[in-house]
């Protein structure tokens, strides 16, 4: 049975879950902790020199990087019902694609860039130039969804539910303001109803999000006990 390397907190983890959700596939999980750095033992750089989860391992085949990994999974184990989700026209594909690399590329590091200083100690609250990263990145999805009805397509597809684990976790540390960016709140709440997030990634959003804002709030009362 593939295992997988993960840990219910993280974005890219949830977004394999959910897949491996939607396609019925069984898994063995392994759960890592990063801010530990549980995944950088020899044995897992190894498998995953990024030090990075999650991790796809299947007999002597390594996989990192959630994006490489869903797509992987849908055209090893898509069955034609799954098609909606990566669609084998060129075109629709490469608007996934690209939807797939905004997350990776500027979505998640711009998480990630509140994640680690929190995590260090350092980080109180968002910064100026923090909330406007997060403000910018959430007009182009709201750019994004005036084209179509979801990011990529009229339909639900890879790139939403990708997109969706990592603004699942960011919403939560910062809200989205309905009146700038209405289709995104609208979109946020079609995502949240669907049965995958209830079962699969909701619980881990909110421990996620939660979790970053009380040690955020730790952070500040231990450096004002300082002064
Ligand atoms: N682009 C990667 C990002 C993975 C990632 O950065 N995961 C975080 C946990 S949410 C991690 O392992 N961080 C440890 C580190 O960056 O050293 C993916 O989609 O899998």
């Amino acid at each position: 049975m593939p295992k997988l390397y993960k840990r219910d907190e993280s974005p890219p983890a949830r977004t394999v879950m959910v897949v491996a959700h939607i396609l019925g596939l069984s898994y063995e999980p392994h759960d890592l902790n990063p801010v530990f750095r549980d995944q950088d033992t020899p044995e897992m750089v190894k498998k995953n020199p990024m030090k990075t989860i999650p991790t796809w391992e299947e007999d002597d085949f390594c996989l990192a990087d959630s994006h490489a990994i869903i797509m992987y999974m849908l055209e090893k184990y898509g069955k034609p019902e799954h098609e909606y989700l990566y669609p084998k026209d060129q075109k629709k594909r490469a608007t996934i694609h690209q939807r797939l690399f905004f997350d990776c590329g500027i979505l998640f590091p711009r998480l990630r860039a509140i994640m680690a200083p929190t995590y260090m100690g350092t980080l109180t609250e968002l910064s100026k130039s923090k909330i406007t990263n997060l403000e910018s990145a959430y007009e182009v999805l709201e750019n994004y969804l005036q084209e179509n009805l979801y990011l990529a397509d009229d339909n639900i597809t890879l790139a939403d539910i990708s997109i969706f684990t990592t603004m699942s976790s960011l919403y939560g540390i910062y809200p989205i303001d309905v009146t700038r960016f209405p289709k995104l709140k609208a979109w946020c709440d079609t995502m949240s109803e669907q049965d995958y997030n209830k079962k699969i990634n909701e619980l881990g959003a909110k421990e996620h999000a939660d979790g970053i804002l009380a040690i955020m709030n730790y952070n500040k009362k231990k450096q004002m006990a300082k002064l």
